[in-house]
């Protein structure tokens, strides 16, 4: 993409109104703007780390077998009358009447949703288990919305829901999602610790919520140093049994703030850490909270009626955003992560207008092409370029100017590192093609 082209509107000045790192850069590198409170609209480059990021959550909820699908934003109020929950959900669920006075409601959640199309398609133990998923919008009509898309009104989620037989299959979904769930973070270049956690008002008796560490999170963990140094699952076979890789996982001490035992932290000594995270992620087991009051019932193999055991399983995708650039960003701006980078390379054209630069500039854009490199072809003062692509984070950076091409060089810049090296623009192709 060249930059002259690209809808980038930067700021200079720090917007007064964000409290936290992640939403300064967020509005600073034109990746959101805010609509309303807690709504933001997604600009080019921030909808392109968005997309990025759904990707990788997509890949891995694939890989250990679950089904994507879409539900639809606006739900029937009739369905949580249903489960109890209409009632519950209070003033965080945004009410709606539609023209023939029934009652709507913009999903926060789609539990109930899902049991709906479940209990009217399957009807069979042998259809079983299934896990079906979508990443679609939710709204939360948030006392305080703050910290930008990290707690927003409006965001957009990935759940999941799982459907078994009985709990002890129940439980092999869960743990095909907590493995997903630490692959996908991982993947996001993210340190990902998970806890044992509330349920709320999802409900259930089994729950893991996902913290990514970064200094300025919201929450304070604290766990054993172990945790931080285990290497990502790689290699899952999810047909095979994962209890005693989920066992590995939270037989270590780690623990939120409100639910820290003092004691048992301090018998670990050296091994302690406290750190602070951000919730990324949360699964739930709430066997038939929901299956029992909608009927949601099997056949089972004896030929009885078996109400089936669920579990879901969310996790924040815009929510990553800014989490990502909690937890990867210096003073002079963000420093993405590859694998969630918006644009592989940032161009810098030193002298537009330069014969030889232009030439030289054009031939790497082509060769690289236009969705791995965002090309700085603007008529604009050095400085103005270098601080843009510092605050936008791109992992790499080539400057390209008259006089390092009469030496036959190209700078080539590692954005999370600071180290800069001259080499030919041949080989610097060659490295970013590699
Ligand atoms: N139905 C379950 C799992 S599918 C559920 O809704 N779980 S949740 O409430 O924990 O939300 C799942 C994830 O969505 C959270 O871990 C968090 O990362 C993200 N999330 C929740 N509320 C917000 C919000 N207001 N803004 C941004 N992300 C949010």
């Amino acid at each position: 993409m060249r930059l002259s082209r690209y809808f980038l509107p930067t700021l200079k000045e720090t917007p007064a109104e964000a409290q936290i790192v992640s939403h300064r850069l967020m509005l600073r590198a034109a990746m959101v703007r805010q609509h309303a409170a807690g709504i933001y609209t997604w600009l080019p480059l921030g909808f392109a780390v968005l997309k990025k990021i759904e990707q990788i959550v997509r890949e891995e909820q694939n890989r250990a077998g679950a089904q994507e699908m879409l539900m639809p934003t606006i739900q029937s109020a009739e369905l949580w009358r249903e489960s109890g929950r209409y009632d519950d959900y209070g003033k965080e669920m945004l009410r709606i009447t539609d023209r023939h006075e029934r009652d709507m409601l913009y999903g926060p959640t789609a539990e109930e949703v899902i049991t709906d199309v479940f209990r009217t398609s399957i009807r069979s133990y042998k259809d079983l288990p299934k896990i079906l998923y979508h990443i679609q919008w939710k709204f939360r009509d948030e006392v305080r919305p703050r910290f930008g898309v990290m707690r927003g009104r409006e965001f957009l989620m990935k759940d999941a829901y799982s459907f078994d037989l009985d709990t002890a299959t129940a439980r092999h979904s869960y743990n095909q999602m907590f493995v997903a769930y630490l692959r996908t973070f991982a993947r996001m270049g993210l340190k990902a610790i998970p806890l044992r956690a509330e349920t709320g008002p999802i409900g259930g008796d089994l729950s893991h919520e996902f913290i990514v560490l970064a200094d300025t999170g919201e929450s304070e963990v604290h766990c054993h140093r172990a945790l931080l140094e285990k290497p990502t699952p790689e290699g899952v076979d999810y047909d095979a049994d994962l209890q005693p890789l989920v066992d590995e996982w939270t037989g270590l001490y780690a623990a939120a703030d409100e639910m820290h035992d003092v004691t048992k932290a301090a018998s670990l000594g050296d091994d302690l850490v406290t750190a602070r995270g951000i919730e990324v992620g949360h699964i739930f087991h709430f066997g038939t909270k929901y299956s029992a009051p909608m009927g949601a019932t099997v056949t089972g193999p004896d030929g009885d009626p078996v109400t089936v055991a669920m579990g879901s399983y969310g996790v924040g995708v815009s929510r990553l955003v800014g989490a990502i650039i909690e937890a990867s960003h210096d003073d002079a701006g963000i420093i993405w992560p590859e694998a969630v980078a918006p644009f592989h390379v940032g161009l810098i054209n030193l002298k537009v207008g330069d014969e030889g630069t232009d030439a030289a500039c054009a031939s790497l854009y082509d060769a690289l092409g236009p969705d791995r490199v965002l090309y700085d072809d603007r008529d604009e003062r050095a400085g103005a370029k270098f601080a843009d692509m510092d605050l936008i984070g791109l992992p790499w950076q080539v400057i390209v100017g008259p006089k390092g091409l009469a030496k036959g060089v190209v700078e080539m810049k590692n954005r999370a590192t600071g180290e800069r090296e001259e080499i030919s623009a041949e080989s610097a192709l060659a490295r970013l093609s590699g």
